[in-house]
């Protein structure tokens, strides 16, 4: 029956049913990046996370001591391309925010270089965001935000940033970088929020 069905509604045989609308398969890893590379040494590397509350810090060394997770998860980029079953690692923020009090609802995250993306934190938290340090099985290059990026997937790419820097907690689902410069303030594949 599901042949049949397949005509009806005008799919294409050969979409894979991961792929959201409008979306991809890219054959290589695209990098994107609105400014330059910053160069930042896992030595000097350090992750704060600033609630009402007060400011959290973690070295390389302490964050990555909280426990590292394996994560295969399929990524999608605004730009229409996605990959599917990437093989990641790093620190989930269920981990990260078990050490912290907040009664905000929304995150601002920063990165080393000044760009910022606004996520709730409905978003980071339930085992959907990692920081992470390694993708395909290596370090992650600084191109793609080495030595830590922040990866919420089920978000477009545009929300993990990289070379995170650290987290800001706000009452507020204020604008990042590019929502600001109107990109969807919430970014799901699945109902193309790309733009508003
Ligand atoms: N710090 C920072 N993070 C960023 C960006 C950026 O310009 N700076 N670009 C975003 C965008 S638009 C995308 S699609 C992905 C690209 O990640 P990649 O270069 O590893 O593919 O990173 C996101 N995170
Ligand atoms: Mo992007």
């Amino acid at each position: 029956m599901s042949f049949i069905t397949r005509g009806f509604t005008g799919r294409r045989r050969d979409r894979d049913p991961r792929l959201p609308p409008g979306q991809t398969l890219s054959p290589d890893w695209p990098v994107l990046s609105a400014g330059p590379t910053p160069r930042v040494s896992t030595e000097e590397w350090e992750f704060t996370l600033t609630t009402e509350n007060g400011t959290h810090r973690w070295s390389w060394d302490e964050l990555r001591a909280l426990g590292i997770e394996d994560i295969t998860t399929d990524i999608h980029c605004v730009t229409h391309w996605s990959k599917l079953e990437m093989p990641w690692r790093g620190v989930s923020l269920d981990t990260i925010f078990a050490q912290v009090q907040t009664h905000h609802a929304y995150v601002m995250a920063h990165s080393y270089g000044g760009y910022t993306t606004n996520v709730p934190m409905a978003d980071l938290l339930g085992g959907k965001s990692w920081i992470a340090f390694e993708a395909d099985g290596e370090p992650l290059d600084p191109e793609h935000g080495g030595p830590a990026r922040l990866l919420v997937p089920h978000l477009y790419f545009w929300k993990s940033a990289k070379w995170i820097h650290g987290l800001v907690t706000m009452p507020r689902d204020d604008p990042g970088f590019w929502e600001q410069n109107g990109y969807h303030l919430h970014g799901d594949p699945w109902k193309e929020e790309r733009y508003w």
